[in-house]
């Protein structure tokens, strides 16, 4: 509450600088809108705020504009009937054989069932449309120039000065009144001269006018008809002083005192549990609806209603890693990465990145939207693009790839105290639950659910249209135990009951997909492949597939052992045969093995790897993000994590951003803070864009997700499941010498706890722990542990030792 009265009071004292720890700036407009763009968002709709001069072209986005649809051809039986023939061969040790026949079946069918290629009905997520600008300025240089986003408000601003005069623009997207906002004010009265108009280059979409509003609307041309996704933007403006001309394709304002612009967009798309009839929603009603009811409104109302909501999220959790020196924090943004790129330490830009990842969550995945894509939901690709051969592409399709990405989005989004943003998660592992069990069933013959490598809005859960990195039939049981941890870290028993059914499905399909490897009677998953790697057949070929690899065989351990703890939350134990038969099967699973060189093996065999730096490190999936494997609990296993992890960085690993965000959350759990911190400056050196995005390259933005929980991930732990029921709370497990002074405030932990801590000369000074409800959990700090039982609401402070 204290902190969102102090933004609210700093907005309406109306500074030019908001604190600078959370602020993003440049002192130049964007060359390019993703690299520089400064990004904003209420879950659904967003913008880049480029901040050109002369003219300004800023992406629009709203996040359920999609090519293609829904393929239900794309499960293809011959793949479940090839599955026999396949293990009999990959058991007799012809794996040659074995891989071909995977390849030749285990992809989706590769038409849809009126001949168009299955790639052609996924899609791809798309940009919407352009708001272009074009300003009739005063005669003179541009000085003064600072396009500045913050964070703690979701405002963004553009400012600069030509002769006598002062132009401000002011920037947001509303949540709660789903509308994007560019507010336009000058020093001198009368000094805004401009046009706006919304474009969509080289589409179909046509813009009408009417009454005072740009209407920017189209249908995508495939499938022909109203089972295409449609769309559509609306401008408006408000004015004060000067006139405002409705021309054929712009908004003219001439002599103007301040302009706000509004905008609405939306699409037909219902949402991802609509499956299988996704289109069908109103969007021409609800976005003219929306423009209407935000223009009525005073323009403060307006904003004061975003920065309180926005405010109630963002201002739950405060960070300081320390201090940087006043001339750093001073730079742009791109200067002071730049400057940490050459050495310098930057603590403050660390947790500047930090925040920017929840920053990030809050406006791409609120309830009003559909869940954070590879992009969250910026894309700035049309055709003019230079970047891209293909019309609307979003690098990747935009889409879900949950294999790591989707999931790493996910990542920090309880710890990091925002468990409402979820909410969009849940709903993309209904859809996938619903739409996947069809693929559970045609493809692989087998109950339950589950999604391969690549999901689209369209409940694409067939395999990709290549084996090799399409075919990856985990990956429903890997979504699942999101569903799990929801319930670890909110206690909210009605969610747990309404996703019980997708938990269980979950399970049913991992039951029904493992078999009894002959020669050692214990089940394993396959033909299956670490998703994306390679090997090296002994025939020189390379390989993907095989029996039993170890990624596959910790997602089924992690999945079965949350549902039996999800079971015993609902008292569902006594009443569910299934329960059974995971319990039956959890000691059958074959496990994590050592090789002979001492690193944990990926496949069943320890083949030579084709590419020893690959950026996937599937195979660590028990350490994170999942607990098979904890220093504390495990020695051995994690002995050979760290040597599986210090080979594939010697040979270039973890180098896209998202793999360079895995190794923090990985060091972390080896209780290695220096060594992950090591990371997180390595991920901002390499891996960073100018705005702070992420880069694979290109932008994507699962390493910023990935990043904000692994920097959590060194400060409180709460992963692991003691024997006797209930978590451990780890605090200060990885606290680099880097952050010797610091604290933090509004972290979550499992078991439904909010947990603030303070440390000075690298040691705990204080912790707070505040329980939602009762429960015992145990306390680590160092060597030290303790069991604690609070009530709920119950407060436990601590001093420098676990002692009150
Ligand atoms: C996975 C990764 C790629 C990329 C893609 C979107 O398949 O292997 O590096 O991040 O997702």
């Amino acid at each position: 509450m204290k902190l969102r009265h102090v933004s609210l009071l700093l907005l309406a004292t109306g500074p030019l600088f908001a604190a600078p720890e959370h602020v993003i700036w440049f002192d130049a407009p964007a060359a390019d809108a993703i690299n520089e763009g400064l990004p904003l968002g209420n879950g659904r709709m967003g913008l880049l705020l480029t901040g050109g001069v002369a003219r300004d072209r800023l992406p629009l986005n709203e996040d359920s504009v999609w090519s293609g649809w829904p393929n239900p051809a794309a499960n293809r039986p011959a793949a479940a009937k090839a599955l026999d023939e396949i293990r009999a061969l990959m058991f007799a040790g012809r794996l040659e054989e074995a891989q071909a026949l995977v390849s030749a079946t285990q992809t989706s069918a590769l038409e849809t069932a009126d001949g168009h290629h299955v790639g052609e009905a996924y899609g791809t997520f798309q940009m919407l449309a352009f708001l272009d600008l074009a300003f009739r300025h005063p005669t003179g240089a541009v000085s003064d120039y600072r396009r500045a986003l913050d964070l703690s408000t979701g405002i963004a601003t553009v400012e600069y000065r030509i002769a006598e005069t002062s132009f401000r623009r002011e920037a947001f997207v509303s949540h709660p009144d789903e509308v994007m906002v560019l507010r336009f004010t000058a020093s001198t009265p009368g000094a805004l001269d401009f046009s706006a108009t919304l474009s969509r280059p080289d589409s179909d979409a046509s813009l009408t006018v009417r009454d005072d509003t740009l209407w920017l609307h189209g249908r995508f041309p495939r499938p022909e008809g109203p089972a295409a996704l449609a769309y559509g933007a609306r401008l408006a403006a408000e004015t004060e002083g000067g006139s405002a001309t409705l021309e054929e394709d712009a908004i003219v304002f001439d002599g103007c005192d301040t302009v706000t612009l509004y905008l609405t967009a939306g699409t037909n798309y219902r949402g991802h549990r609509a499956w299988p009839d996704f289109l069908g929603r109103d969007f021409a009603g609800d976005t003219a609806a929306a423009l209407k009811a935000a223009r009525a409104q005073p323009i403060d109302a307006l904003r004061a209603a975003h920065v309180a909501d926005h405010t109630a999220l963002f201002g739950r959790l405060a960070l300081d890693l320390g201090k940087t020196p006043p001339a750093q924090v001073a730079l742009p943004t791109p200067a002071r990465l730049a400057a940490l790129q050459a050495g310098a330490r930057d603590p403050g830009l660390e947790a500047l990145y930090f925040q920017f990842g929840r920053y990030l969550l809050i406006a791409s995945s609120r309830p009003n939207g559909l869940a954070a894509n590879l992009q969250g939901l910026w894309s700035a690709a049309s055709r003019e693009s230079e970047t891209s051969p293909y019309n609307y592409y979003t690098p990747w399709n935009g889409d879900y790839h949950a294999n790591i990405n989707v999931q790493m989005n996910y990542w920090p989004v309880h710890v990091a105290n925002l468990s409402e943003c979820a909410g969009p998660l849940l709903d993309l592992i209904e859809g996938m639950h619903l739409a996947g069990r069809a693929t559970a069933e045609i493809q692989h013959g087998a109950g339950g659910w589950t999604v391969h490598t690549v999901h689209n809005v369209w409940g694409h859960t067939a395999p990709g249209w290549v084996a090799s990195w399409g075919h990856f039939p985990m990956g429903g049981p890997w979504m699942a135990r999101h569903l799990a941890e929801h319930y670890a870290f909110t206690r909210d028993r009605d969610t747990l009951e309404a996703n019980w059914p997708a938990l269980r499905g979950a399970a049913r399909f991992a039951l029904d997909w493992l078999v009894e490897d002959p020669a050692t009677g214990l089940l394993v998953s396959g033909p299956a492949g670490s998703p994306e790697n390679r090997f090296l057949l002994p025939s020189g070929e390379t390989g993907y597939f095989c029996m039993g690899p170890t990624m596959d065989q910790m997602i089924a351990h992690n999945l079965f052992a949350n549902l039996l703890e999800a079971a015993a939350a609902l008292g569902e134990e006594a009443a569910d045969p299934l329960l059974d038969e995971v319990r039956a099967t959890l000691p059958r699973l074959a496990g994590p093995r050592v090789g002979p060189d001492g690193r944990l093996l990926e496949w069943a065999e320890p083949f030579e790897e084709a590419e020893p730096g690959h950026r996937h490190v599937s195979h660590l999936y028990g350490l994170h993000p999942a607990r098979q494997i904890h220093p504390l609990e495990t020695p051995d296993l994690a002995a050979a994590a760290e040597k599986t992890l210090a080979h594939r960085l010697a040979h270039g690993g973890a180098h896209t951003g998202w793999s360079r965000a895995w190794m923090i959350n990985f060091y972390a759990r080896l209780l290695d803070g220096e060594t992950a911190h090591h990371h997180l400056e390595a991920l901002l050196a390499k891996s960073t864009l100018p705005n702070l995005f992420d880069t694979h390259p290109p932008f994507q933005i699962d390493g910023n997700f990935g990043a904000t929980a692994g920097i959590l991930e060194m400060l409180l732990q709460s992963h692991r499941r003691l024997e006797e029921g209930g978590f451990e709370l780890h605090l200060l497990p990885a606290l680099p010498t880097v952050w010797p002074e610091g604290s933090v405030r509004g972290l979550r932990a499992r078991s439904g706890l909010s947990v603030d801590l303070a440390w000075a000369d690298g040691r705990l000074a204080r912790a707070r722990l505040t329980a939602d409800e009762d429960c015992t959990f145990r306390l680590r700090l160092g060597d030290d542990i303790r069991t604690v039982k609070l009530a709920a609401g119950e407060v436990l402070e601590l001093g420098p030792t676990l002692t009150p």
